[in-house]
């Protein structure tokens, strides 16, 4: 944007409601759009900032059908669990509403009808997989059949989840209806689609040309779909669940969830504001942001905007400042195999803690490339930044304070060239503050927070005012008030990132939030002015709080890992030597017991014909009483390398086998046999 603008319309993508959400969700989109909202809010900018739930789409009716309940059941059950995770972590929409409500539907279904209206559409028919038993057509995850590049019996219509081809209905053999486990038909239909093709010039304008600061992620995959050449996308499905295409004969027709689902931003804030959302739409001297992340780059930076364009009264986003992924411990965050820190668990364990979370998500933000979340860069970042710069400062500020001057705030009488010195760095953290948030570089931003507490703690540990007690109190009464107002200064610029943990030093510091034009005074206590109660900001996390943690995701990918060979999917034939690779031995219990916390893991003391060995098994919580394996024999893979799980090294794998319920079984010889003989 050229000029200042004058208000600014913030949106997050507007998460599924098929499920919670996860730290993931929390580092790439929710915190950087919060972080953003608040600065601008404190600089006394005009600003809303909308979020909701996507409640329409594929995924949502096929979770309904599995659990045998309505799709509005689905949408209902975690539109609520969401909206309360945002609420518990501060994130402070303006609104936070839903795709299913009735202002939706009219919203998308008159920009549909405009659209419509005005040819900006194009008709197509084609033919697709009709189910003769379930009488509708099946969207393509409701199809699955042989993968044509591996040959997965379960392959999706859209996807390969063994190989990860991207497929297309037709290019799966043999398919079978998911609905009714016939086999489909192909029965025409007809769509209508938005020609982006017809956008190439403008999006070689408006991006490649105009948009060059977007960032390098973001430039780059837009570039790469307008150097591939846009086709046009069917923007409506043969579907029972969405908003109903507003066309006559247009029966048993939904909008795509992709072209109703970015409507939700602007039905949101109809919703907000009924009389005044026009403005912040449709005026060009609103700056539009979109916080997504990766995944949705393509339909916030190309279908939409084309939406918006084909409509004609619409503004375009500023800027799509889209995160790249969070991983956890190393591996891809999935739903799936409950690979994620879910917010509502994370509450169980660490209420109180929503501010460290936000502060190491931010700190560690996936925003140029995918970043990693582990437990122990939590506990580090909590342990020697939070706790001991930040925390560590306000405290003996205040209990200096406490101290020397009975927690009232004392003057700054007479200032050297140091002080002044620290004085001015104040507003030059506050500049490199705004630079990075303005240019949408969070982790920069944070850091910058932090070298503001820094400072104060650096300020003191120089003048150590504790050794002037008895001689110079002129010279600790200006010290602790250039500490005190420094800490004001914290509560101005921390408030953005952990609003949870401002509100405190506010309390503490017993002063109103000041706005953003404030930052930089040296007056924003008042001497003479009381000081309230002293508490800790933030306090040290020990190890086994973190192990708990670790051990719970150690349990899920046992779990993982057991269940991973599902039943029906032969793996390929392997050569007779390859089997025996193998070393499976029998051998007998001699000790079995629980490991301690864990809930999963059994611990085996194995005699194995030449000696004992250990060996853990996540069978826990099908054996109870573990100890009654004792005499008993097992089978086991007397070669599988040996690893420490939970600081015990486990070698080998015990056999087992899974009943018709998910139980794990034991494979145990029918009769007594040697310990140590081999089976094959
Ligand atoms: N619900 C996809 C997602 O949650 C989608 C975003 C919609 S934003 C308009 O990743
Ligand atoms: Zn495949």
């Amino acid at each position: 944007m050229k000029n200042k603008p004058k208000r600014y319309l913030i949106t997050s993508a507007l998460p599924y409601a098929n499920g919670p959400i996860h730290i993931g969700h929390l580092a790439g989109v929710y915190v950087p759009a919060d972080i953003y909202a608040r600065y601008l809010r404190s600089k006394g900018e005009d600003v809303i900032f909308i979020g909701g739930s996507d409640e329409h789409g594929v995924p949502i009716t096929i979770k309904a059908r599995k659990e045998g309940v309505k799709p509005q059941d689905i949408v209902d059950k975690y539109h609520s669990i969401i909206k309360k995770s945002f609420e518990d972590f501060g994130v402070s929409f303006d609104i936070y509403s839903r795709t299913s409500s009735e202002t939706h539907r009219k919203t998308a279904s008159d920009f549909f009808r405009k659209l419509y209206d005005t040819g900006k559409f194009i008709e197509k028919t084609s033919e697709q997989y009709y189910d003769e038993e379930a009488h509708q057509f099946l969207a393509d995850r409701y199809i699955t059949g042989v993968c044509p590049h591996c040959g997965n019996e379960n392959a999706y219509g859209d996807q390969c989840e063994k190989c990860g081809s991207t497929l297309s209905p037709m290019e799966l053999k043999n398919p079978h209806s998911t609905i009714s486990g016939s086999t489909p038909t192909l029965r025409e239909t007809s769509h209508w689609y938005l020609p982006l093709n017809e956008y190439e010039d403008f999006f070689k304008e408006w991006i490649l040309q105009n948009h060059k600061e977007w960032k390098t992620n973001v430039y780059g995959q837009c570039k790469s779909w307008i150097d591939l050449g846009l086709q046009p996308r069917a923007v409506s499905r043969d579907l029972d669940w969405g908003v109903p295409v507003p066309v006559e004969g247009a029966q048993g027709k939904v909008l795509y969830v992709w072209f109703d689902a970015p409507i939700g931003y602007i039905s949101n804030t109809v919703e907000l504001l009924p009389e005044k959302w026009e403005k912040y739409w449709k005026d060009d001297e609103t700056k539009l942001v979109h916080f997504i992340g990766k995944d949705n780059i393509v339909f916030h930076c190309i279908v939409f905007p084309a939406m918006l364009k084909a409509h004609g009264e619409y503004i375009l986003p500023d800027n799509v400042p889209a995160n790249e992924f969070l991983n956890l411990e190393g591996d891809k965050l999935s739903t799936s195999r409950n690979w994620a820190v879910w917010l509502h668990e994370y509450l169980e364990e660490f209420k109180g803690k929503e501010d460290v979370l936000r502060y190491v998500l931010c700190a560690n933000a996936p925003e140029t490339k995918d970043n990693d979340f582990t437990w122990k860069d939590f506990q580090t970042r909590n342990n020697s930044e939070l706790v001991a710069v930040l925390g560590n400062f306000v405290n003996r500020a205040l209990v200096l304070t406490a101290k020397y001057f009975d927690s009232k705030v004392p003057a700054i009488k007479q200032t050297t060239d140091y002080d002044n010195e620290v004085l001015a760095e104040i507003p030059k953290i506050k500049q490199n503050i705004e630079a990075a948030i303005e240019t949408y570089r969070f982790r920069e931003a944070l850091k910058e927070t932090m070298n503001l507490a820094r400072l104060g703690n650096k300020y003191l540990a120089d003048t150590e005012p504790w050794k002037m007690a008895k001689t110079d109190m002129e010279r600790v009464s200006t010290i602790l008030a250039i500490s005190l107002q420094i800490c004001a200064n914290l509560t101005i610029a921390i408030e953005p990132f952990l609003p949870f943990t401002a509100q405190k030093l506010l309390k503490m510091l017993n002063i109103p939030q000041y706005k953003w034009n404030c930052f930089g005074k040296t007056d924003l206590l008042k001497q003479g002015n009381s000081l309230g109660k002293i508490e800790l900001l933030f306090e040290k996390i020990e190890d086994d709080v973190i192990a708990k943690q670790i051990q719970k995701l150690l349990d899920t990918k046992k779990a993982n890992e057991l269940n991973f060979y599902k039943p029906n999917e032969l793996k390929p034939n392997i050569a007779f030597d390859d089997f025996m690779k193998n070393d499976i031995r029998a051998g007998t219990v001699t000790d079995c017991k629980k490991v301690p916390k864990s809930d999963k893991l059994l611990q085996f003391t194995i005699n194995d014909g030449t000696g004992t060995r250990t060996i853990l098994s996540g069978i826990a919580q099908f054996y109870p009483s573990p100890e009654k394996l004792t005499g008993t024999q097992v089978c086991f893979v007397a070669n599988f390398e040996p690893r420490k799980i939970l600081g015990i090294m486990s070698e080998g794998m015990i056999l087992s086998v899974e009943d018709a319920d998910g139980k794990l079984v034991l494979i145990q010889p029918s009769r007594k046999v040697q310990n140590g003989t081999s089976i094959g």
